[in-house]
């Protein structure tokens, strides 16, 4: 690839609702524009951006890929990203990378819940968008109802920049409305013919031509003068008017065309030269000096001191880590010594490269306002910004979502443990949407990501990259034990047949306590009915039965207890004895002073468009839940709720179904609580059988 300069780099993230085209759309373009020359498809699962096994096996992107290409002088990083929710965590790294977003939507299913979703982030992210309206040559493709979704959703700054030509078997080219010519395609969209526009769409061009006017007249003070005024604009105010309002995010021109046909294609490319906004036109980014409070502004000036940001981490079985930076100003040298401000560390730079999928094209110099890939970085992670030391800055870190499912996992195979846990980890080095944890309380290794999809794509690459097998579970709850009332109980251990006794002897008091306290304990022996010496052990004794309650097993909390009698041996007695004694003590306490089950109660917060709060609060309410709150805006409802743990483990599966995807929730732990009597009968049940066959 030849060197471009900052203005003629074009970053455009391609996002949609799962399924909508963006990979097919990236593979038509890579063909077309002669950067590959065998056109994959993803139903054969050789597209260059779905390259990983899991994509092609289940025909879905599961990865941000690069796409970078060349076309009319100009350097475009698309950059594919996943659909699917799941996956959610990559679409927000590309939003941050790119200048333009493309919102691929399907003339077939119109606007999806994935499209309102992709046009919220870019929103988010100031991005100018651009939409492509896909599949027109599908049966049930409609243009004009896509076309007036599309405006009913994201408003009348919805403008065609063209019109299709016929529709499902009989679509058969682009109507350009700026141009005024209809274009038909051959040999996969690599050929463009000229044609003048067929009568039927003579009028049709004119009334389409007339809004898009007056649309971008409406942007600019001058330009709406002239209109209202009954001028006509000329081609080059027409032009430049879009393109300004394309940058200011008022204007969001339609494409239309088929991506698996490559219909359309060709003049997509041109729009996105002639109207996605250069880095340079973007203008500055923001960032902060480390530590402070107040914004660095950085312009894209490849003269300037190196800044970049880290947008993805990928780890390459043969190359190792890789990092996709989202260069802002300076450019990568190969050895530069440059700092990542995040970590304080100092790294070395490599040589840096274009990825094309998986092909790495090698790059000498990347300068603000590209992407590219720099391998073998030591500390640098995903969200990490990357900075000349004479120029410190960090620029703010990508809104990644949190995870909302957990599993806990087992190897299939005993001594396995060890290579399912640093197999894992690796796994979280590069998606900052996953995670592990190993569970001290009920001693297991848990994951948490953004659905079962994820999860599941994740267990697989452990199998393929680590050779290892899991089984996920639900994970256990942390149950807890404690105790209602206060009692007393005696207890003598004394074993005295032969040899050396044993001599231990104790009253003890048990009284609640907060749960949170934990454990206290207490003395009151006077005359030294027990000596000094065994003291510790009575306390020692407690604690090891406290490890495992009475009911259930589970760890117990919550109580006071209060050494205040007993009796010793002088030849028998010992710290063991004393011990057990205690230990025996405690147990029998426990089982009189009313021993409970605690579980965990989560704080709950789940947003839903305001149609669907019934359904959410009866569901809430059939896992136990107590509704807290309700705060309305903007025609969403967000609920806040109490609601066990132990209810709550596939709410992410179970949310998406009640909402259409169309609600999100996050979930943190507030207290524990009481079990109701009918379930903690259950779980002293379940533990009993569980002991039984153990
Ligand atoms: N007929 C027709 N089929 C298309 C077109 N574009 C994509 N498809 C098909 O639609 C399906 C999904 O296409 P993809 O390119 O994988 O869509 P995607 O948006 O990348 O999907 P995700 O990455 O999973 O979100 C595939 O079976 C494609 O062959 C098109 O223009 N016309
Ligand atoms: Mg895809």
């Amino acid at each position: 690839m030849k060197k471009y300069s900052s203005e003629q780099i074009r970053n455009v993230a391609l996002v949609s609702h799962g399924g909508a085209g963006k990979t097919s759309l990236t593979e038509a373009v890579l063909f077309i524009t002669d950067a590959i020359n065998r056109l994959g498809s993803v139903e054969s699962g050789n597209t260059t951006t779905d390259f990983d096994e899991e994509e092609a096996n289940r025909q879905i992107t599961i990865n941000t890929a690069l796409a970078p290409l060349e076309w009319n002088q100009t350097k475009i990083n698309l950059l594919d990203t996943p659909g699917y929710f799941d996956f959610l965590g990559d679409v927000k790294g590309a939003l941050r990378a790119a200048d333009t977003a493309m919102v691929v939507v399907s003339a077939v299913n119109g606007v999806e819940v994935g499209t309102e979703k992709v046009w919220e982030y870019s929103v988010e992210n100031n991005l100018p968008r651009m939409i492509f309206v896909n599949k027109l040559d599908r049966e049930n493709a409609n243009f004009e109802e896509t076309l007036q979704q599309l405006q009913n959703f994201f408003g009348h700054q919805v403008v065609p920049l063209q019109i299709p030509w016929g529709e499902e078997d009989s679509f058969q080219g682009v109507i350009d409305l700026i141009n005024q010519k209809a274009l038909t395609f051959a040999n996969n969209g690599k050929e463009v013919d000229e044609k003048e526009i067929p009568d039927d769409y003579t009028d049709k061009l004119e009334e389409m031509r007339e809004k898009l006017v007056e649309a971008v007249a409406e942007n600019d003070d001058e330009l709406l003068e002239k209109y209202l005024e009954g001028e006509s604009l000329s081609e080059g105010e027409l032009k430049e008017g879009l393109k300004k309002g394309i940058l200011a995010q008022n204007l969001f021109p339609v494409i239309v065309g088929s991506s698996t046909l490559g219909y359309g294609i060709k003049p997509l490319l041109d729009i996105i030269t002639s109207y996605s906004p250069s880095p340079v036109e973007r203008g500055e980014a923001t960032g902060y000096a480390p530590g402070k409070e107040e914004e660095v502004t950085i312009s894209p000036d490849p003269e300037s001191p190196f800044s970049a940001l880290v947008f993805k981490t990928q780890t390459d079985p043969y190359v190792g880590r890789i990092n996709y930076l989202r260069v802002y100003s300076g450019a990568i040298k190969q050895d530069a010594q440059v700092l990542n401000s995040n970590k304080e560390k100092t790294e070395k730079m490599t040589q840096p490269f274009n990825m094309r999928g998986k092909t790495q094209i090698p790059a000498e110099e990347v300068v603000a306002g590209d992407i590219a890939c720099v391998a073998k970085l030591q500390d640098t992670g995903t969200g990490d910004t990357l900075c000349d030391r004479s120029r410190s800055i960090q620029f703010p870190r990508i809104d990644f979502p949190e995870p909302v499912i957990s599993f806990a996992v087992q190897p299939k195979a005993k001594g396995d443990e060890e290579k399912v846990g640093s197999g894992l980890s690796r796994f979280v080095d590069e998606d900052p949407t996953f995670r592990v944890e190993r569970k001290t309380e009920t001693r297991q290794m848990v994951i948490s990501g953004m659905g079962e999809l994820h999860l599941e794509v994740i267990i697989n690459k452990l199998r393929q990259k680590f050779g290892v097998e899991v089984e996920l579970t639900t994970p256990k709850v942390p149950y807890k034990e404690t105790i209602k009332k206060s009692t007393k109980v005696e207890k003598k251990y004394k074993k005295q047949s032969g040899g050396r006794g044993q001599y231990g002897h104790v009253f003890i008091e048990l009284e609640p306590l907060e749960l949170e306290k934990e454990f206290e304990f207490e003395e009151k022996i006077f005359g030294g009915v027990v000596p000094k010496q065994y003291i510790p052990a009575v306390e020692k004794g407690i604690k090891e039965a406290m490890d495992e309650g009475v009911l259930a097993g589970y760890p117990v909390q919550g109580v006071k207890a209060i050494l205040f009698d007993g009796s010793y041996h002088p030849v028998d007695s010992s710290e063991m004895a004393f011990k057990i004694a205690a230990s025996q003590a405690f147990k029998q306490a426990v089982e009189q002073a009313n021993p409970i089950l605690m579980e965990p109660i989560m704080e709950v917060e789940v947003t839903v468009p305001e149609s669907y709060m019934g359904d959410i609060m009866g569901d809430i309410n059939s896992r136990r839940g107590k509704i807290q709150g309700m705060d309305p805006s903007d025609g969403l409802q967000t609920i806040r709720a109490l609601a066990p743990m132990a209810e709550m483990f596939r709410y992410a599966i179970d949310l998406r179904s009640l909402t259409q995807s169309r609600g999100i929730f996050s979930m943190k732990f507030k207290h524990y609580e009481e079990v109701p009597s009918h379930i903690s009968e259950q779980i002293v049940a379940a533990s009993k059988e569980e002991k039984e066959e153990g």
